[in-house]
């Protein structure tokens, strides 16, 4: 990581909810979360990954993780890509919509890793190709969100000190 103040993810407990759709993508996507994950210090045990049929889907699994167990993040991983139809538009506001919701009604960090783009290729670059990996940023921002949450509970620390 850049930034020498990262907080590190010991004794975090991540979720991680993952589309079916586009596999390719959202499995590449899923291995660089993870791996960012360990990198920072989370056990992998402490990891929970659970796979949805589509990015439609996200929301409603991070709801069930958030509700069925005790998680300080959790990353929903996604790939919808502009085809011929409107599904475009449909799946990707309501996934936004909904993780951004979702995260302010648990108070439970929910992290949109979603790749929106026009075609696959574009889909495969920020997946582990010449534009990096989603997975990573969104394990990086779990992790940084999950030690806000964690200053905040304590009453501790401005947030700000998390820059
Ligand atoms: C139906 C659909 C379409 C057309 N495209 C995508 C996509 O690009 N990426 C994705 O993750 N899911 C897609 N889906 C499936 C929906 O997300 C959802 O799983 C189905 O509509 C069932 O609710």
């Amino acid at each position: 990581m850049e930034d020498q103040s990262f907080p590190g993810g010991h004794g975090m407990r991540i979720g991680i909810v993952v589309a079916n759709w586009n596999r390719e993508v959202t499995d590449a996507l899923l291995e660089g979360a993870v791996n960012t994950l360990v990198e920072q210090g989370v056990a992998e045990e402490d990891i929970a990954v659970q796979r949805v049929p589509g990015s439609y889907e996200l929301p409603q699994g991070a709801a069930m993780m958030i509700h069925s167990t005790t998680l300080d993040a959790v990353i929903c991983l996604g790939c919808v890509i502009q085809g011929e139809t409107r599904h475009f538009e449909f799946i990707a506001q309501a996934v936004a919509h909904g993780c951004m919701n979702l995260g302010l009604e648990t108070l439970t960090p929910v992290i949109f890793g979603v790749l929106t783009t026009d075609t696959f290729e574009q889909a495969r670059d920020r997946a582990g190709g010449k534009h990096g990996n989603k997975g990573v940023e969104a394990a990086a921002a779990a992790i940084q969100m999950a030690a806000f949450q964690h200053l905040t509970d304590l009453g501790g620390d401005e947030p700000g000190d998390l820059q």
